[in-house]
């Protein structure tokens, strides 16, 4: 047996043997995830064969009413972190408002962490193969344990994030995370149902190669995006001597994940329409945050345009943000361009 071979759980499992005080709850709480992730996975290689086996690209989840592969998702999710007792609060993208996960068993005590999710990001490309992914963020309660958990539990900003990641159901399945300091990546092996590492300690390469962006907004954004945007694409004095390709999949895992392992920088900026305060589209808690604490761990850096986009404190669970991410020299550039030029 190749010595090599190390699946996500005894990766999870050797990082808490690293903290003595650990009592295996987030690594747990990781196994769950790991596992919601291969659930959704066969149910999206599946997705295209909705259709012809009649179930006119919905699914069924145990008998019950058929449902959107992304509302599908999410009760994975939730069915899967509601009764282990590590999840207290929980908050995704697809409700309006938050969880409070109270065991069935009175005797287990309410979890201590929060799981904050975007059950499919992108769902919208299924129909058309494009790799779409779950994204995910842990924080630890701010209130006490045995109380009901609250908005203040779920508006923390991401620079107290315990761990964040992504799965990506794209040529293969994988999963890639953090819980702060370096990021790791595992690609699953259908065969055997296990995630193996395959990206260990990822690093965002230098020089970056890729800007990420849908350019028929360019209008709408504001005269130092754009001056940014012409940056980096060779058309200022001083832009890179080798100009950024242009890749965007509209899939914001993807356009992530490929940046995060070839370098480049991801920017969705605010929209700015004629006397309208600026519009943004993605969600800081959902999107933003998780990815910006990724990009961090891997050397990289993410903003709203004007500040580290882990120190947002959020006020809404479904706050949206202006978000660039990637290569942290090209971050902080689009940062500069917006300090310049507005
Ligand atoms: P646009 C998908 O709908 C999404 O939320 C992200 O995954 C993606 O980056 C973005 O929106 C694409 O938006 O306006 O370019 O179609």
């Amino acid at each position: 047996m190749d010595p090599k071979i190390v699946t996500i759980e005894q990766h999870i499992l050797e990082r808490e043997r690293l903290h003595p005080e650990a009592t295996g709850t987030f690594s747990n709480l990781l196994y769950d995830i790991a596992l919601a992730g291969k659930i959704i996975a066969r149910e999206i290689r599946r997705a295209g064969l909705g259709n012809i086996l009649g179930e006119m690209g919905v699914i069924n989840v145990q008998g019950e009413k058929q449902m959107k592969l992304d509302v599908f998702a999410n009760e994975v999710f939730i069915r899967m972190n509601s009764y282990t007792g590590r999840v207290g609060v929980m908050a995704t993208e697809e409700m309006e408002t938050l969880m409070n996960i109270v065991p069935e068993n009175p005797t287990m005590a309410q979890g201590k962490y929060v799981l904050i999710f975007d059950p499919i990001d992108g769902s919208s490309n299924i129909a058309s193969n494009v790799s779409v992914g779950t994204i995910f963020s842990i924080y630890r309660r701010k209130t006490p344990i045995g109380s009901p958990g609250t908005l203040e539990d779920c508006l923390q900003p991401g620079r107290d994030m315990a761990a964040a990641g992504y799965i990506i159901y794209g040529s293969s399945t994988m999963m890639v995370y953090t819980a702060g300091r370096t990021v790791h990546g595992f690609t699953l092996e259908p065969s055997l149902g296990e995630f193996l590492l395959s990206h260990p300690n990822i690093r965002i390469p230098e020089p970056p190669r890729y800007g990420s962006t849908n350019a028929a907004y360019a209008r709408c954004w504001s005269p130092g995006v754009q001056r940014y945007h012409r940056y980096l694409h060779g058309m200022e004095t001083e832009s890179p001597a080798v100009p950024l390709s242009s890749r965007y999949v509209g899939s914001l895992v993807a356009d992530f994940h490929r940046n995060l392992l070839q370098g480049g920088v991801f920017y969705y900026p605010a929209h700015h329409a004629p006397g309208q305060p600026p519009q943004a589209k993605l969600r800081l808690l959902y999107e933003a945050a998780p990815l910006g604490l990724i990009a961090a761990a891997a050397g990289g850096y993410a903003s709203d345009g004007t500040r580290d986009i882990l120190d947002v404190v959020p006020t809404e669970l479904h706050q949206r943000t202006a978000l660039f991410v990637g290569n942290r020299a090209m971050v902080e550039k689009a940062e500069a361009y917006i300090a310049r030029y507005g």
